[in-house]
């Protein structure tokens, strides 16, 4: 029998990932897309996909309409992708934020409780919950201390899938993801902000990548590995709570230092905090400069994960490092550049 899944947030990059995964394993894959999304379903087109993901509007503030959702797709596996996911504009719209990321994931599992309490729930939750970090490295079990408030409310989607599971035995778990990166990410995260603009200034339409804190760490992994992870988890017997992670973490600094490289410059660091600029070595030019706007009024200084639950539990591994990923965005990012396809 054919499985459904119902995947929110499917025009995101994870939701590209996740529903070219389900259709391979041979799944109906249901899209829900927010209304204003209809016309950016580009990294589904990117992976070819996007005639065979069926996508129907979805919106995590409206409770009945995720009710007829449910009564009307009656899904095997539920995928909750859908979130405002930039940590930074979440200090301007915090309501919002609390809302979606937090009240909303009570609103499908209310749904499932009263409707489909045999549909087995995926929760994207992050590594940003763990913000001020109480140990190092951070598994499952680290107290948590979110620094945003798209932290605090990830927060509570965590502890209400935990809750759920634990008072109506619904098969819910959660996913405590780390960093996770592609060249289908959106320009707004560093990573692909730091690609892009590399691209731009190798061939000559910018002249300066500028950023905020380079001395932020984190665990960036691939995010088509970790879409793999969350289908896992639904596999399982009983419902839990994974992270998924490298297991080593590196600053926003050496990213860039990586991502340059494999477009052919030679970055040195010289001064210090707002004054900090990246030089090319090879043209002698100023190519990163540190920009105050994009500092936090909060910041998570480190983050990295310990998987060791998931390799044991779920079999499941990440492959391409940090140095591997920099150098497939970068590329990727180079190529669309110069044909002038690039997407946002
Ligand atoms: P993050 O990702 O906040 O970790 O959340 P992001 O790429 O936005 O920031 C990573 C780090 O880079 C620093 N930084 C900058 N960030 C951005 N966006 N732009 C800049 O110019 C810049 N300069 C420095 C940030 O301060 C930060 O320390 C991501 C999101 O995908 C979340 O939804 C997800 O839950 C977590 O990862 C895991």
């Amino acid at each position: 029998m054919t499985k459904t899944a119902f995947i929110t947030g499917a025009s995101g990059q994870d939701g590209a990932y996740l529903s070219a995964l389900l259709l391979e394993k041979g799944y109906r894959v249901i899209g829900g897309i927010r209304r204003t999304s209809t016309g950016i379903i580009h990294r589904l087109a990117e992976l070819g996909i996007d005639k065979d993901v069926e996508l129907t509007t979805f919106e995590l503030g409206e409770f009945q309409h995720i009710l007829r959702l449910l009564d009307k797709y009656k899904p095997d596996e539920f995928y909750n992708l859908a979130a405002q996911s930039f940590v930074g504009s979440s200090w301007d719209v915090p309501l919002y934020t609390a809302d979606t990321d937090a009240v909303g994931v009570c609103r499908i599992l209310e749904g499932m409780r009263d409707i489909l309490p045999e549909c087995r729930y995926y929760q994207a939750s992050t590594s940003e919950m763990f913000g001020h970090v109480r140990e190092i490295p951070q598994t499952e079990d680290t107290p948590f201390y979110p620094r945003s408030p798209y932290g605090v409310a990830k927060l509570y989607g965590h502890w209400i899938t935990v809750n759920y599971r634990e008072s109506f035995n619904l098969h819910a778990s959660s996913g405590i993801l780390f960093n996770h990166e592609s060249p289908l990410r959106g320009v707004e995260f560093v990573t692909r902000k730091i690609t892009l603009a590399l691209s731009n200034i190798a061939q000559g339409n910018q002249e300066t990548l500028d950023l905020g804190n380079m001395s932020a760490k984190r665990d960036w992994g691939f995010a088509k590995e970790y879409v793999e992870g969350m289908w896992r988890m639904l596999q399982q017997d009983e419902a839990d709570d994974y992270v998924l992670a490298t297991g080593s973490t590196h600053t926003v600094r050496d990213f860039v230092g990586w991502a340059g490289e494999s477009l052919g410059f030679d970055i040195a660091w010289e001064g210090e905090g707002e004054n900090e600029v990246g030089i090319d070595r090879k043209s002698g030019k100023t190519i990163v400069r540190v920009d105050p706007q994009f500092y936090r009024p909060a910041e998570v200084e480190i983050l990295i994960g310990d998987p060791a639950k998931a390799k044991k539990q779920l079999g499941w591994e990440p492959k391409t490092d940090v140095r591997g990923l920099a150098d497939m965005m970068a590329k990727a990012d180079y190529d669309r550049v110069k044909s002038g396809r690039v997407f946002f």
